[in-house]
């Protein structure tokens, strides 16, 4: 099996970014420059361990005039995501997230035998759970490993990116979708005005859009400096969100805070003046303003917390290892590849890192080169301390390994500052 470092190399190109992919504008201020990090999801073979990663500038800025935080790069989205090794359905608490997704939004938009699309819909997940309540599911996925294993499920998806070539197909083959979700997929995608054509070929005419994403107020707030990565191009605030659809002839008319991925939000759209705006986005915007997003100032604030942040990892987990404690790691996700590499870990301070995906089992995290193993890897080792780098699932974690925690193991919650768990 091919990894996307194989891709990356034959593929490798990025782009400076330019105007501001939401509003158009040139006006940006600097944010915060991570450095240069491997991609995050091109995991490498242990038998190219001897090889460079390539490495490519990980920095931010912010769109003075719509507020949306970008990268100061793009790199390839055909070496990115055209072989990815992420599956929704290895997280359980995604699963769970997803089935009580499926079930409000079919319940509140009645969409029983009707048609939804879920653009960068991963290995079906959510198209399953979908069906299971008689939607009329289908799924656009880039990744050819993906979409080939959804629809050896059963699981209706069109191998390709979403844009209005892709809509157009689809709506001559299965008429206008009711709705089309999209969910931790409008941040990989730099093209953004392709996607507002594409819902418009598709959508129809009483159609929603619904759409969540990692929030920014969250990012910023709670210091997760790691969710900043490649394939993470775009950092939406409620209003930048609001000003794209706008652009695209929708109305946000609703919104939603939700607790997943370290927090995102989760919007509603129509095409314009379809439905009546609720209050809660006004109100979201308005909470916006009041906490700065739309000066410079929380964004400064964050970016000396992320060095304070870093500090004090380092400081913990060098002060481990110096006494013989072994140290593992936990979830060999995206955003910990950008927190190893920025904080400067190595496989001198991690032994393995453990993980339920298959895929990702044998391979080696880029850049730090860390051997990732199955997840029992923790309770057959018992290293002393464990880094979560999936946090966003301590809670579920920390309730399953029980047993690792019962003999003395301890977690470490990298964000906001390193603290050690239970
Ligand atoms: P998780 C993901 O980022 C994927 P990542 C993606 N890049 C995105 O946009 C953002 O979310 C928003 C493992 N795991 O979801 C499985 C365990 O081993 O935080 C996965 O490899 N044990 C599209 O990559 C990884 O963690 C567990 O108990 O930062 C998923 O991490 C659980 C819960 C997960 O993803
Ligand atoms: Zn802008």
């Amino acid at each position: 099996m091919s990894t996307n470092a194989a891709s990356v190399e034959r593929l490798l190109t990025f782009e400076l970014a330019t105007a501001c992919r939401v509003c158009g504008s040139d006006g940006a201020t600097p944010v915060i420059d991570l450095g240069a990090t491997p991609l995050a999801n091109a995991l490498v073979p242990v038998d190219a361990a001897f090889r460079e990663d390539p490495r490519f500038p990980l920095a931010t800025i912010r769109c003075t005039d719509c507020g949306l935080m970008r990268l100061t790069v793009v790199i390839d989205h055909e070496a990115l995501f055209t072989h990815y090794l992420y599956a929704t359905s290895a997280s359980r608490p995604m699963v769970a997230h997803f089935d009580r997704y499926a079930a409000d939004i079919a319940d509140r938009f009645a969409l029983r035998d009707r048609l939804v699309v879920e653009v960068g819909s991963n290995d079906g997940m959510l198209l399953r759970s979908f069906k299971q309540r008689g939607v009329r599911a289908l799924g656009v996925e880039p990744a050819t490993n993906l979409a080939r294993a959804a629809n050896d499920a059963g699981l209706e998806t069109v191998n390709a990116f979403f844009d209005s070539e892709a809509a157009g197909q689809i709506r001559r083959g299965h008429g206008g979708a009711a709705a089309v979700v999209a969910n931790n997929v409008l941040a990989h995608i730099d093209d953004l005005r392709g996607v507002l054509n594409g819902l418009d070929a598709l959508l129809a005419p009483d159609g929603v859009i619904v759409i969540e994403v990692p929030y920014l107020l969250d990012l910023l707030e709670h210091v997760e400096y790691d969710t900043i990565y490649h394939e993470h191009l775009s950092y939406f605030s409620a209003e930048a969100l609001r000003r794209l659809f706008e652009r695209g002839g929708f109305d946000l008319f609703d919104v939603e805070r939700v607790s997943v991925h370290g927090g995102s939000v989760r919007v509603y759209g129509a095409r314009a003046g379809q439905r009546r705006r609720h209050e809660r986005v006004d109100q979201l915007i308005s909470g916006e303003r009041a906490a700065g997003l739309d000066s410079d100032r929380p964004f400064r604030v964050f970016a000396e917390r992320v060095v304070q942040s870093r500090k004090e990892l380092r400081e913990m987990i060098k002060a481990l290892r110096s006494t013989g404690d072994r140290v593992a790691a936990l979830g060999a996700t995206a955003k910990g590849n950008t927190l190893l590499n920025y904080c400067g870990l190595g496989n001198d301070d991690v032994e393995f890192v453990a993980d339920s995906t298959p895929m990702k089992q044998g391979l080696l995290t880029p850049g730090s080169h860390i051997p990732i193993r199955p997840e029992s890897a923790l309770l057959s080792e018992r290293p002393g301390h464990t880094l979560l780098l999936a946090w966003n699932y301590a809670e579920e974690i920390l309730a399953r390994f029980r047993p690792y925690t019962a003999a003395g193991g301890r977690f470490i919650h990298p964000i906001p500052l390193a603290r050690i768990l239970p």
